[in-house]
């Protein structure tokens, strides 16, 4: 009879045998096409699925065995190279050799199986855990860290920890309750449900949970039908491009937005829904991959500061390397940490880093069942580790480069077409002059073989996986050339 370690081990050795079977996969040359896109399976597939349910944001059914790298491939077999990757949550590509083989180790394979719930019984390894993994990349180094489940979850409780916060400090630092806002929370009315207001900006995309659904301010169709708080918006800048052309418009732009920022505080302040907090993405991208300068941002941080407000980051598409730093806002150069940094997708959980007096004096007030996923932790840390073996982040700013450089050849060829080509490392995006145009050009580049997504209401944006290469980057512009060639 096997003993217990070496049952162990020949269970490692099948499922490092299956691991070793998808690792001598390769990514094919080029994107391969078989069928019509969607093939008859996707389209039989989604037939199948919307009568289950509303299925129609589904664009293709994958064959996640043999997606490989920067290659997705979909249910017909046909390959494409995913310049969007999964709504910018890959950081690996697919199957990764590094991802796959984590759970070979039986104590990660138990982490994923037993899965906690954190907030009550997190496992002995995981003080250890957050600290070697999340805080080693903590930005401008912001010491607390809690995790989370996706990116809405993160940025909902970044706000519940300002309200909390907020209202902390308007007793003075006490942090026992009175009876009647015990009783009045419990009715939703003041004062224990406080009438405070988070501020975030036009087109900004923070989630669709509530209180982010209120946030959110990128498109009517995600908003509509459902009740939302009385909160602040602001404009964010729209700049002119090219930047260096329109530079003076462009700085007027930000002084335009920030001083409506500081005007809608001191409204919402006198209509008694006091802003405690604002939230900002770093890049607008669901609404538009609108970018603002470092000087804007700094502005905005000194704004909070003077009001008292707080200023959150929303990195949840940004984060972990796409801009080509980890986090984007430290293109910014902003004197101090920012408050409060959400993140999720390409980091595999989510999550938000916060300044100490953000952290809840009481425990079960920022808190769910799960409260994040140590199997996706152990993920992460296969991928952190990637990413500073392979220098990751000199290969997004080399292949950025090369990619932005040929979007700007592009933009100059086809004037009339695309335009407005922006973006840091890799998370770049270009508009169409119309959203019919870019409709057709995102669904044309599908069928030469690219996988792209389209944000705001004209614009392309470009999502690729870390490991994207100069090569990759030279496949996506001869597919776009030859889309826009054909239109
Ligand atoms: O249509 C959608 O639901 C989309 S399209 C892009 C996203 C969602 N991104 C999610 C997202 C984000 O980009 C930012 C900046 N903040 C928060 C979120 C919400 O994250 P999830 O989708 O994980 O809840």
């Amino acid at each position: 009879m096997l003993s217990r370690a070496s049952s162990i081990n020949a269970q490692t050795l099948r499922i490092g045998l299956r691991t070793l079977a998808t690792f001598s996969q390769q990514e094919p040359p080029q994107p391969i096409l078989k069928t019509p896109v969607p093939g008859p399976k996707s389209q039989q597939l989604l037939k199948e699925l919307n009568a289950l349910h509303q299925a129609g944001a589904v664009q293709l059914f994958a064959d996640y065995d043999n997606s490989i790298g920067n290659y997705f491939v979909d249910a017909d077999g046909n390959a494409f190279l995913d310049a969007f990757t999964q709504i910018s949550s890959l950081p690996l590509g697919y199957n990764h050799q590094e991802l796959l083989s984590a759970f070979d180790d039986p104590h990660n394979l138990r982490s994923l199986v037993n899965r906690p719930a954190l907030g009550v019984f997190p496992a002995a390894d995981w003080p250890e855990k957050l600290k070697s993994v999340l805080l080693s990349i903590a930005p401008m180094g912001l010491k607390n860290v809690a995790t989370m489940m996706c990116g809405s979850c993160s940025n909902e409780n970044a706000y519940k920890a300002v309200f909390i916060w907020y209202r902390t400090k308007q007793r003075g630092g006490k942090i026992d309750f009175t009876p009647e806002e015990l009783q009045t929370c419990m009715l939703n009315q003041t004062p224990g449900s406080p009438r405070l207001s988070m501020l975030s900006f036009e087109g900004s995309f923070h989630g669709r949970t509530f209180g982010t659904l209120s946030t959110t301010r990128s498109k009517a169709i995600h908003k509509v039908d459902c009740p939302a708080f009385d909160w602040p918006v602001a404009p964010f800048p729209r700049y002119k491009y090219p930047l260096e052309q329109f530079k003076r418009e462009n700085e007027q732009e930000d002084k335009r937005c920030l001083e409506q920022v500081a005007d809608v505080i001191e409204k919402y302040n006198k209509k008694d829904i006091p802003v405690a907090g604002i939230i900002v993405e770093p890049i607008q991208s669901e609404g538009g991959d609108y970018e603002a300068s470092p000087e804007f941002f700094k502005e905005l941080q000194k704004i909070s500061k003077e009001k008292g407000v707080a200023l959150i980051i929303d990195e949840v598409q940004t984060g972990c390397g796409a801009t080509g730093k980890m986090w984007c806002f430290e293109h910014f150069d902003l004197p101090v940490a920012p408050d409060i940094v959400t993140f999720s997708k390409k980091m595999l959980t989510g999550g938000f880093y916060f300044a100490p007096e953000f952290k809840a004096p009481q425990p079960y007030r920022i808190f769910n069942t799960w409260m994040g996923d140590p199997g996706k932790l152990i993920l992460l840390e296969r991928v952190l580790k990637v990413i500073k073996q392979e220098n990751l982040l000199a290969r997004v700013n080399e292949t950025g480069k090369i990619l932005k450089g040929g979007l700007h050849q592009l933009e100059n060829e086809f004037s009339s077409i695309i335009n407005s080509v922006r973006g840091r490392g890799t998370f770049l995006a270009y508009n169409a002059n119309t959203a019919e145009v870019r409709d057709k050009i995102n669904n044309n580049l599908k069928k030469n073989g690219i996988l792209g997504g389209t944000c705001g209401e004209k614009a392309i944006r470009l999502r690729p996986a870390l490991i994207f290469q100069p090569k990759h980057a030279e496949i996506y512009l001869d597919a776009l050339r030859k889309t826009l060639k054909e239109l």
